[in-house]
């Protein structure tokens, strides 16, 4: 008999999981924005990184036995996650453990998804959960994984996978599956170039958000020492599209528990999907609500004054709208308009920011006119200067994206600085 959906069958199941984020990727398409920094790293939404999403919906599901797989450039996802989230207790069992890649086997750090998980599959041993919640680092969203944990049990499954609908254009940069009447995934294709559709619905496709709940023995099993061979490492690509042969591999739709609808979910993987993300939270209502108490998202905070707004009364300038603006910025006599700007941000007096994303400790001089940028940490942009204005002028000094984003950084400025 299945036991009943309650809310303690639930938080019986929270508390028997053990949730691996992968945060090793290097988000290669954010080009300059991942050069020193992992993208599960990269900051997001005045105050946050990327990371906080998948950490946060955890601690709020339940989740509180937590390992962070790292890899690449993890120098600063490190750093974050000590100063912001070692707070969980071991007295109460609670804890999050970083897991840098080990090299236990010779010569290869990890390979992929499955391998990053394989290596650490002695973390799962000592810990001994039921299940085991792998998450990718690298998403915004909000997600109670807890009704994912029930579903997965209730349906019996060695393998759920959470999926969502996409636009049948954007499959292609995802597992897409088929799933049958019972949701059980009859078809899983990684990042196929010719993505099959929702039947009767030629313009959707269903896309595998890269969150998989395992039953424990069942992933011993699978990635265990004796199924190990040399030839496969991920989980898209390998691990799950062979599995839906050999085990119940169940699909579990992510959707809004209040309106049923499709949940907000975000790949920022690109600078134009991450520039207007973290824009879009401008927004009168935002998809994304970062002022919902009831799931709260967590970070690293630094101890900063308050934003500062200067109204320059010799050049009547001075004016902020539409934007967001974090702790210890100092915008003196200048324009803002529909921008976001992270924490320690300095705008000079006659300076005009439009349409961009500012990022940690940027100062932007006087006399400068920017639209539609990304422009990094600790960047220096120097008097008078113009961005956004000629895509080609852009081009020999900055990134400028598919649909005219400039992404800029120190480097491009030449200012020698490793952001992290
Ligand atoms: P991708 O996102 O392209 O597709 P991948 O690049 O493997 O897959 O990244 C998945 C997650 O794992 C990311 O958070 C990344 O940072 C992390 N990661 C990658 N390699 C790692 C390693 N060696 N160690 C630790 N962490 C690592 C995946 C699935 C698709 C699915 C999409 C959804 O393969 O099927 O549709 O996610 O975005
Ligand atoms: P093949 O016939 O290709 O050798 P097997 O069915 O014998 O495949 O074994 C493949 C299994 O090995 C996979 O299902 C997976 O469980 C495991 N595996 C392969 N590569 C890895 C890896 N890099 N990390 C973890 N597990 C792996």
């Amino acid at each position: 008999m299945l036991p009943q959906r309650s809310p303690r069958f639930v938080s019986r199941l929270t508390r028997d999981t053990l949730a691996l984020i992968l945060a090793g990727g290097r988000g290669t398409r954010l080009h300059e924005l991942t050069q020193w920094r992992a993208k599960p790293a990269v900051p997001f939404g005045g105050k946050f990184r990327i990371i906080d999403f998948p950490l946060s919906n955890c601690i709020n599901s339940g989740v509180r036995r937590i390992g962070v797989l790292t890899q690449y450039k993890a120098h600063s996802l490190i750093r974050h996650i000590r100063q912001g989230w070692s707070s969980l207790s071991s007295d109460f069992g609670e804890f999050i453990e970083l897991l840098p890649a080990q090299q236990r086997i010779a010569d290869s750090w990890y390979l992929g998804t499955a391998d990053a998980v394989y290596q650490s599959l002695d973390i799962v041993r000592l810990h001994d959960p039921d299940y085991v919640l792998i998450l990718a680092g690298d998403h915004i969203y909000k997600m109670d994984y807890g009704p994912l944990l029930a579903y997965h049990v209730e349906r019996g499954a060695d393998v759920t996978v959470s999926c969502l609908e996409v636009a049948i254009e954007e499959a292609t940069a995802f597992g897409v599956m088929a799933i049958d009447e019972e949701n059980r995934v009859v078809r899983f294709d990684e990042k196929p170039a010719q993505p099959a559709p929702i039947p009767g619905r030629a313009d959707r496709a269903l896309a595998s958000m890269g969150v998989y709940v395992f039953n424990r023995d069942f992933l011993f099993r699978t990635l265990g020492a004796d199924a190990r061979t040399s030839s496969e490492h991920d989980f898209g690509k390998d691990i799950i599209p062979q599995l839906i042969d050999q085990a119940r591999v169940v699909a579990y739709p992510f959707r809004d528990l209040s309106t049923g609808e499709q949940a907000y979910w975000r790949d920022v993987g690109t600078i134009d999907a991450f520039w207007k993300t973290n824009l879009e939270l401008i927004d009168v209502t935002p998809e994304l609500n970062l002022y919902d108490r009831e799931w709260p998202i967590w970070t690293f905070q630094e101890q900063l004054p308050p934003a500062k707004f200067v109204f320059d009364e010799e050049d009547r300038r001075g004016t902020v709208v539409d934007s967001m603006v974090s702790g210890g910025c100092i915008i003196s006599g200048a324009q803002l308009r529909r921008s976001l700007l992270f924490s320690s941000v300095i705008v000079d007096e006659r300076t005009r920011v439009e349409d961009s994303v500012i990022l940690p400790e940027a100062h932007i001089g006087p006399g400068c006119r920017i639209r539609n940028a990304v422009i990094d940490k600790y960047c220096h942009i120097e008097a008078g200067t113009v961005i956004g204005e000629d895509p080609e002028a852009d081009a020999q000094r900055f990134t400028v994206s598919p649909n005219g984003v400039v992404l800029v950084t120190p480097e491009m400025l030449g200012q020698e600085i490793h952001v992290v």
